[in-house]
């Protein structure tokens, strides 16, 4: 097959004199950041749903995208014709990692045995690429959310034969999953939620959504998948209310349904500002409960209210990423997953190319500046001293839990008024993040 990205060569690092859009100007896959490879701390990932099949329509108008290996169909035989093109771009680019879903893939058949079987073939056809590229599957996940019959939901609809048909698809979806060597599997829901509560039993539809992910942890031990689950917390679109909102929610669920053992978060930019959050804010939630998984990287658009799925660009977001990340020990199984779509007026193959190379380049001064930034200590140091009163006398006694409300009390009548607090120094802090931007 005639390579779909003729013109463009693999994707090198020229640093960041160069003037050539197709290359790094600061992903250097190589260079040591924090005792790893850039490409060891950021783990790159492109995903087929956007970069294969987005074609840029939108609720307007139908699709713009110039893509001349597509022949117009949704067949297998497309399905087939597309793994290369997905392989070549990859590897052009040098992301180690991709992911997908199962009916990005392959097409959906009359009926699942017929979709089942779809995806087997293309799935074959996955692996001999993997393998011939050394390009993995960071993680698969189902679409439950296209086909009509999902209208209500797949695991919360109040129909169980949907309940059924959506456990059947994932089991499938795992079992590839598996087969594909991918690190981990990703739960987003996409319509778990509810258009109005008038018709809607809350309880019911968490207890049922509790039920599959539970069903789901049961395959995956009887099937030896030994990936991370991931649970993608997003709050509203395409319903008014997704059940999985923010990280805040989505610890709460898995708490309540004693499922934290076996679900990590995977977070994703445009849902933290949909739910009215910083990206670092969504990170930092996960991270204090241990359950910092995988990023979805990209970026809204503050003036819009919905999911605009742009590459980021923003060296800030990028920084703010990267530092929460390096505390929290790094990625594990997880990696920097661009689910980001080119413009629709972006509609040239090279433009997936300049939008990676970006994404790419963002994320890599992030980390870079974040490595400086905690290299100097300056920042740590400041936040370290502002809650040194626990590290000594009554405060110590308070993290320990040796004291109750009656030593504090006797403690505060003999202190009298508090003297002791320290500038929150705000502006200073925001000064020194600019002195490494
Ligand atoms: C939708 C979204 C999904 C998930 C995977 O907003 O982010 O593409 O990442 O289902
Ligand atoms: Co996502």
């Amino acid at each position: 097959m005639p390579a779909a990205f003729p013109k463009i060569k693999a994707i090198r690092y020229e640093g960041a004199d160069s003037k050539n859009p197709l290359a790094f100007k600061h992903y250097n896959p190589d260079e040591i950041v924090e005792g790893k490879s850039m490409k060891d701390q950021l783990r790159f990932s492109a995903v087929y749903w956007h970069t294969m099949r987005g074609m840029g329509s939108d609720m307007f108008g139908v699709g713009t995208m110039q893509r001349p290996w597509e022949d117009g169909t949704n067949s297998v035989k497309m399905a087939l014709k597309r793994v290369p093109v997905m392989f070549e771009f990859c590897q052009k680019l040098g992301v180690p990692y991709y992911a997908f879903h199962d009916r990005d893939v392959a097409p959906e058949g009359r009926n699942l045995g017929e979709s089942n079987k779809n995806l087997d073939v293309v799935a074959k056809e996955l692996k001999k690429f993997q393998k011939d590229t050394g390009i993995k599957l960071l993680w698969g996940t189902a679409c439950l959310f296209v086909n009509p019959r999902f209208m209500h939901g797949a695991a919360t609809s109040p129909n169980a034969d949907v309940f059924a048909y959506a456990a059947a698809q994932v089991k499938k979806a795992l079992e590839v999953t598996h087969d594909l060597k991918g690190e981990g599997y990703t739960f987003w829901g996409g319509r778990e939620g509810y258009s109005t509560l008038l018709n809607t039993n809350m309880k019911r539809e968490l207890d049922h959504l509790a039920a599959f992910l539970h069903m789901a942890v049961e395959h995956k031990k009887k099937i030896g998948f030994t990936g991370q689950f991931y649970i993608e917390p997003k709050p509203k679109e395409p319903t008014k209310h997704q059940y999985d909102s923010d990280a805040a929610a989505c610890l709460n669920f898995l708490r309540e349904y004693k499922l934290t053992d076996h679900l990590q978060l995977n977070l994703e930019t445009n849902h933290a500002t949909l739910a009215g959050h910083s990206m670092q804010h969504e990170m930092e939630v996960a991270a204090a409960a241990g359950a910092l998984g995988s990023i979805d990287a990209n970026t809204g658009d503050l003036l819009l209210g919905w999911d605009t799925d742009q590459f980021p660009t923003d060296i800030y977001l990028t920084t703010q990423c990267m530092l929460v990340l390096l505390k929290a020990g790094g990625f594990k199984t997880g990696g920097t997953n661009f689910d980001a779509k080119v413009r629709r007026e972006s509609f040239d193959p090279v433009d997936l190319f300049h939008a990676h190379i970006g994404g790419m380049d963002a994320f890599a001064r992030g980390l870079k500046i974040a490595a400086a930034i905690r290299k100097d200590g300056r920042l740590d140091a400041f936040v370290k001293q502002r809650y040194s009163s626990y590290d000594s006398g009554i405060g110590q006694q308070i993290e320990k839990r040796k004291v109750g409300f009656k030593e504090l009390s006797d403690y505060a009548l003999k202190m009298g008024e508090v003297k002791t607090n320290q500038s929150g120094r705000q502006e200073f802090l925001e000064n020194l993040i600019n002195d490494f931007i």
